[in-house]
């Protein structure tokens, strides 16, 4: 039995000076009823907790950790900068180098604009969108998560075309009127609505491939009919790759699926683990962004040296040949594992990766959508997750999340996974009869 005593002890402290006892609501483990871990350090694809627990770790911080922890080559670039300081407000070479690093590897990305957050990434392209086309609709799909800013945190209206309805607290019926929440893998709703509206959206947002209601891909044609649709009504394409982007392939999802949004968003690995986002486009677009242009954004920390340095060490590994093919090698063995242990074990489990984001549900049905997602087992899910972690295997807190496969995951951990996770459905077959 893993015992998380010092982590039990140190969350209490938290709740008493951080709301929920954590800094971002998925890390409190409430929907697998259980307490988080307080992690003391990490290194290659092992974290360890406050109680010295050692734990296969498949979240990765929720994606940056591509490489795996404490990989030499981005502390050594840390480290490097360091000796000359953390932060100046003033351009470095270094964010010109991560650019130029963003643009040769995404070809739909001209010019590229560095911020802290996937939130500021999202939010600003949407402002530019509308900034540049002079419209307020966007179009979102449920179940496609693009960070907590108010336009971004909205639930679909009632009907497939009636307006947005706030996502939470706090944010104004007038701006979630503006935005639009379909679902994800409709082109026929998505036509409809443009057919009748195209000419009042600014934008449509889209995670190329869903990561956060579980990993769903694109159904065939699905991306093909956003970029027609938009080009037809004027309307920008933003691909959100603040997951997918240098996770799924070196170029993003949309190197993938052969296709140029207008505008991109990136985040996570492109900071190596530091705070990092960035946004980018066509020229025409992007050059409309202050100080060349009219749209505002601005930023404190935005091309923080550590962060950019993180960044352009982390893509200087992705840039190395075969390590996509490698990563996606990996999670393919993990995910035929995962579902052929669940089988022998008699529980309902379907999986799915593109490259090394790999999703798993707890169901025999297809999932193409947020409604598909959200009627698989949960309880099953939060008994999974409850038993994989005294097993020393940490995933995401969710069934709505993705597991992540880094470069530092061998053969070895892969195999202890399965062994792990073999034993733990049999254990729930027997629970559930
Ligand atoms: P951040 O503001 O958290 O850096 O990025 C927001 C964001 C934007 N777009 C996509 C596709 C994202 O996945 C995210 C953030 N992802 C979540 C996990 N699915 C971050 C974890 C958290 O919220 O703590």
């Amino acid at each position: 039995m893993i015992e998380i005593e010092k982590s039990q002890s140190l969350y209490r402290r938290a709740l008493k000076s951080i709301p929920g006892g954590v800094n971002s609501p998925v890390r409190a483990c409430q929907s697998v009823g259980a307490d988080p871990l307080f992690i003391d350090r990490a290194r290659g694809c092992f974290i360890q907790d406050v109680d010295g627990n050692e734990y296969i770790d498949y979240i990765g911080s929720w994606g940056p950790m591509i490489l795996g922890h404490r990989h030499p080559a981005v502390m050594e670039a840390i480290a490097a900068v360091m000796e000359r300081g953390t932060s100046f407000g003033a351009p470095t070479d270094l964010e010109i180098q991560l650019a130029e690093m963003i643009i040769e590897a995404v070809a739909s990305v001209d010019v590229v604009r560095m911020v802290n957050s996937g939130t500021e990434a999202t939010m600003s392209a949407i402002r530019l969108a509308r900034g540049v086309t002079g419209r307020d609709l966007i179009i979102k799909f449920d179940g496609c998560y693009h960070g907590h800013a108010d336009t971004l945190l909205v639930a679909a209206g009632s009907g497939v075309a009636t307006l947005g309805i706030p996502g939470s607290p706090g944010v104004p019926e007038d701006v979630a009127r503006n935005t639009l929440s379909l679902t994800f893998n409709d082109a026929d709703a998505v036509r409809k609505v443009m057919d009748a509206k195209g000419d009042t959206v600014a934008c449509i947002i889209v995670e190329p491939v869903a990561g956060n209601m579980g990993v769903v891909r694109p159904a065939a044609e699905f991306l093909e009919n956003l970029r027609e649709l938009t080009q037809q009504h004027g309307t920008l394409l933003i691909f959100d790759e603040v997951m997918t982007g240098f996770r799924v392939a070196y170029g993003g999802a949309q190197s993938l699926y052969g296709i140029e949004p207008d505008l991109s968003c990136f985040g996570k690995i492109i900071g190596g683990g530091l705070p990092v986002g960035a946004y980018g486009g066509r020229a025409d677009i992007m050059e409309q962004i202050a100080p060349q242009g009219p749209v505002y954004q601005a930023g404190t920390l935005s091309g923080n040296p550590l962060a950019m340095a993180a960044g352009i060490a982390t893509l200087q590994q992705l840039k190395k040949d075969g390590v996509y093919e490698s990563l996606a090698a990996t999670t393919g063995r993990l995910a035929a594992g995962l579902a052929a242990v669940a089988e022998r074990a008699g529980v309902a489990v379907r999986t799915d990766h593109v490259g090394s984001m790999l999703g798993m549900f707890f169901t025999d049905r297809e999932v193409s959508n947020f409604e598909d997602a959200k009627s698989c087992d949960l309880g099953l899910f939060s008994s999974f997750y409850q038993a994989m972690r005294q097993q020393g295997i940490y995933i995401a807190p969710s069934q709505f999340e993705a597991l992540f496969v880094s470069t530092a995951h061998g053969r070895e951990q892969i195999d202890a996974t399965l062994d792990a996770a073999g034993r733990v459905f049999a254990q729930l077959a027997r629970l559930t009869g």
